[in-house]
């Protein structure tokens, strides 16, 4: 580790810059400076090694297997066909582990290696879009509701994500100068930083645009969230949430789960003032001597909420108005066809985990054939096919003719994509971060083992004739929460090698963090306490009734102090 803290090493970064140039060209390792890889992941990247043979090249006295994921910065996870294909490129000639939906609505790149960093992040330009702030003490990509169904507003509500990102993007032209070699110019080193100052933020710093009646951008994780407020189609406001996040430590009481809180609703002009007021006012006010606690979620419950609300008005010169009703229904995808309002198709595909790539399917070849045929549509005189990650990680082709969904489907069915047609309930909503083998931070495995403990858990509800009930389950490799675990009716979070904290109790709507039920056990007695579970689920619940709302009215799980706003 380094022997300088995170705030100096921002501090002294020349805007990002570090050694990062110096460590590219050092050959005799795969690696690059320890400093710099703080620095890199504001570029979007992160340094990493293949922990399945970290031991191995230990005992044969080598540096460990270096490589780098690199994250795109797609605000609401929107690309085009002609993109796609590119992305596709890049992914089949530098990465290793194909194409990797985020659950924010990102692409990720596992394994480039060094050598083959800059060209890679140069093609990622070349195809439109960047990494800059992917990673990093910054705000990340923005994500914002994915299925166009209700046409209008979903771009109103895009646009303003697309800008918003735009607008709180650091103004560092390190990412030019490292990567595509953009010539230093006076006051490189020392570019103006009106938002975030010569520090950057105390911490990452998360944003979400949600739609009603869905919370698939699961608002209440976000450290700023948006919820559209819909009249007769148009976005008239949105009522503002803020202070969410899930990363916790295990053991660590300081540290927890949070749902945004609400802060009262304001009109859809007033987006930009509200988001660099609550910025700043995290840049001030966050926690800078504790990494731990350096969240937003932390500094308001450190200030009090009603302190906060008034600092942001203040800042932005703005009165927040009362909140208006809002309802959620659920924090899913919806699968298939559906028609949007502009008479164009959306088909959402699942897609397991996020991650596509050629193995039991051709799912990356067959998503190319997809946009190969895409690029050829005659565009509609409103919107053009294009592609857009969902935040449950799946794939929505959106904006497709009448006439060409029996191409498509053709497509889909022929590469083995249909899966939303043929999984349960259960495997269509279900979310696994990375983890292993290339997350530093894992303790235990996520996405490999998530077509296993589902095949158990899909046994398990055949056995008590629920197969048809829709559970949430989201499983992390570690507390940090990337699959915003505390959300999930079951989650499984991970804690050592093969064992994982059971957390029971979520809804269906993310609008209720679930508790720890049973801690540190292994599947034979996660499967034995869910038998146990779903065994009285079915013979009590009552019609309709979720499972998490069964824990719930139960008894089995006490839900955690609900955030009354958000209760009703
Ligand atoms: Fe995450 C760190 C992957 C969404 C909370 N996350 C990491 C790192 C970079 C590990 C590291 O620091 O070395 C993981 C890289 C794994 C790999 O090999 O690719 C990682 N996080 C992911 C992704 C790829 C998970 C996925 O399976 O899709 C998601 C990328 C999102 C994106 O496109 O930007 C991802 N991470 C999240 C979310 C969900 C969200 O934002 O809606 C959370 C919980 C929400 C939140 O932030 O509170 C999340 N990740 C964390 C944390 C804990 C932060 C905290 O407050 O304590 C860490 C660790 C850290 O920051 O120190 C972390
Ligand atoms: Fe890694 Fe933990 Fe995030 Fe999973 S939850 S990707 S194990 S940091």
């Amino acid at each position: 580790m380094s022997a300088h803290s995170v705030e100096d090493i921002k501090r002294g970064s020349h805007r990002l810059r570090g050694t990062l140039v110096e460590s590219l060209a050092d050959q005799v390792t795969g690696a690059i400076a320890e400093d710099d890889q703080t620095l890199i992941k504001y570029h979007g990247s992160y340094q990493q090694d293949d922990r399945d043979i970290r031991e191995e090249r230990r005992r044969q006295k080598l540096e460990p297997a270096y490589s780098f994921m690199i994250r795109t910065r797609t605000p609401g996870g929107v690309v085009s066909p002609e993109q796609w294909l590119k992305l596709d490129r890049i992914a089949t000639t530098y990465a290793e582990r194909g194409l990797r939906i985020t659950t924010r609505q990102a692409f990720q790149f596992h394994g480039v290696i060094k050598r083959e960093l800059k060209a890679t992040m140069q093609a990622i330009n070349a195809a439109m879009i960047d990494t800059v702030a992917a990673c990093g003490d910054v705000n990340r990509n923005i994500m914002a509701a994915a299925n166009p169904h209700e046409s209008r507003a979903h771009a109103f509500v895009h646009a303003q994500a697309a800008a918003l990102s735009a607008r709180l993007r650091p103004n560092t032209r390190a990412y030019y100068e490292i990567w595509l070699d953009e010539e230093r110019i006076a006051g490189s080193g020392d570019e103006d930083e009106p938002i975030y100052g010569d520090t950057y933020l105390p911490r990452k710093f998360k944003i979400g645009f949600a739609i009603p009646p869905y919370n698939d951008v699961d608002v209440f994780a976000q450290d700023l969230g948006f919820i559209a407020i819909i009249e007769n189609g148009d976005v008239v406001g949105y009522n503002v949430t803020a202070g969410g996040g899930m990363g916790a430590t295990h053991g660590d009481p300081e540290t927890y789960p949070r749902l945004g809180s609400l802060l009262g609703a304001i009109a859809p002009d007033q987006v930009t003032a509200i988001a660099e007021a609550v910025v700043t006012t995290q840049r001030d006010w966050g926690n800078r001597a504790v990494r731990k606690r350096a969240r937003l979620k932390y500094t308001i419950d450190d200030r009090g909420l009603d302190v906060f609300r008034r600092e942001v008005e203040s800042r932005s010169g703005i009165t927040f108005a009362e909140p208006r009703d809002y309802r959620f229904i659920h924090n899913g995808d919806r699968f298939g066809w559906v028609q949007g309002e502009n008479g164009l198709w959306h088909l959402t595909l699942r897609i397991v985990a996020g991650r596509i790539w050629d193995r039991e399917q051709p799912h990356l070849t067959g998503l190319r054939e997809i946009a190969t045929h895409l690029l050829a549509v005659e565009p509609d005189a409103t919107s053009v096919p294009e592609f857009r990650m969902t935040p449950n990680q799946n794939l929505v082709i959106a904006n497709i003719p009448d006439g060409e969904r029996a191409h498509v489907d053709a497509l889909v069915a022929a590469h083995g994509l249909a899966i939303h047609e043929v999984a349960s309930p259960l495997r269509q909503n279900a979310i696994a971060c990375v983890a292993l083998p290339t997350c530093g931070l894992a303790m235990a495995e996520a996405e490999r083992y998530l077509p296993d403990i589902l095949t158990h858990f899909d046994a398990l509800l055949a056995k008590h004739g629920l197969s048809d009930q829709s559970i949430h389950f989201r499983i992390s490799g570690c507390p940090n929460g990337c699959s915003r675990p505390y959300l999930g009716e079951v989650a499984l979070v991970g804690k050592a090698p093969g064992r994982y904290n059971l957390m029971l109790g979520g809804d269906h709507r993310g609008q209720r963090l679930n508790v720890l039920h049973r801690e540190n056990i292994d599947e034979a007695a996660i499967l034995a306490e869910l038998d146990q579970l779903l065994a009285r689920y079915a013979a009590e619940r009552r019609d309709d009734e979720y499972f998490g709302d069964f824990l719930v009215r139960s008894g089995v799980v006490v839900a955690r102090a609900l955030n009354l706003e958000l209760a009703a």
